[in-house]
């Protein structure tokens, strides 16, 4: 039996980098190059198949891929609209964050949706949502640039993505409600056999390794011993820091483990409290 596993990956998009490199920090080791369709991992028994991120949960359900990563958005609207019965998701993975949002012309006097047409990429959550609001609209499907639809006359309306809001604001476009919020997620299929299902655990306890440490921090700085406990209760998400006696007497350096992003204004607030040499160092990977 084929114990070789399948993983279904965007192969150029805003999925794609994070994709390979989530895979590659979990020790699979793989090169693409060009328009090479199928990538064969040296040291796993995985082979990586790159196509575009509408394939991926249909290629999960017809069992052609045991798992992917798709945006939670794509999986959502197709769940709607295919009604896939052979997709489960297991994990959220923290990165292509976006949401699906409402927006209308800034000088719209518009209100309420109500006999009007909606032009969106997700017509399925869209009409959804409607239909749990009890609503009658008009919904227009459009594969790229929904934004620019209220001003050529196709919509009042537009639900698209957004991450920076910078697209909307460039269109003059204001958002007013949230449909969705998305990021990218594994899935998995739903019947796996029982040793496909073995590699796949080991990797998604990997994977699992690998996000949980992005935001995570390794932190170092010198101070006075006097300084410990205020220091130690500034450092974020940390548990119990090291304190390692320095060679100049009163002093110490502090090491901590932080669970949780540390920003410029996190460590300006260590160096008023007493910090100095104070570094940040980025964790690859956490085994619990
Ligand atoms: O070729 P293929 O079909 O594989 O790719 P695609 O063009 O369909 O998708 P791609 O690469 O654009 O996006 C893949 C996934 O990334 C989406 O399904 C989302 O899960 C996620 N994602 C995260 C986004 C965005 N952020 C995003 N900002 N997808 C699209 N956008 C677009 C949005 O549609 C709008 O045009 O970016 C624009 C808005 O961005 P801001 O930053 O200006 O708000
Ligand atoms: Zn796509």
């Amino acid at each position: 039996m084929n114990k070789r596993i399948t993983i279904a990956i965007q192969k150029k998009g805003r999925l794609s980098n994070s994709s390979k490199s989530v895979l590659r920090q979990s020790g699979i080791s793989f090169s693409t190059n060009g328009e090479k369709l199928l990538a064969r991992a040296s040291n796993f028994d995985i082979d990586i198949l790159l196509v575009r991120d509408d394939d991926i949960p249909s290629l999960v359900d017809s069992k052609v891929c045991d798992l992917a990563i798709v945006g939670e958005n794509v999986l959502i609207e197709q769940n709607l609209a295919y009604k896939y019965a052979g997709i489960k998701k297991v994990l959220d993975l923290g990165f292509s964050k976006c949401r699906l949002e409402f927006a209308k012309p800034q000088n719209s006097k518009l209100r309420g949706f109500t006999n009007k047409t909606i032009a969106t990429s997700h017509p399925f959550i869209v009409n959804e949502y409607l239909k749990k609001k009890k609503i009658k609209a008009k919904v227009v499907k459009i594969h790229g640039s929904v934004e620019l639809t209220p001003y050529i006359g196709i919509a009042d309306y537009i639900c698209d993505l957004v991450s920076s809001g910078a697209t909307l604001e460039a269109n003059n476009l204001v958002e007013f409600k949230t449909v969705l919020k998305s990021q990218a997620v594994l899935i998995t299929q739903k019947n796996l056999t029982p040793s496909k299902e073995r590699i796949i655990l080991k990797l998604i306890e990997r994977i699992k390794g690998v996000i949980n440490a992005f935001d995570c921090k390794y932190v170092m700085l010198n101070t006075d011993s006097k300084n410990i406990s205020q220091l130690c209760k500034l450092l974020p998400g940390s548990e119990s820091p090291t304190i390692i006696p320095l060679e100049k007497e009163n002093k110490v350096a502090i090491h901590a483990f932080c669970k949780e992003p540390v920003f410029w204004e996190t460590m300006e607030k260590l160096k008023s409290n007493g910090a100095s040499s104070i570094l940040v160092l980025p964790v690859e990977k956490i085994l619990n």
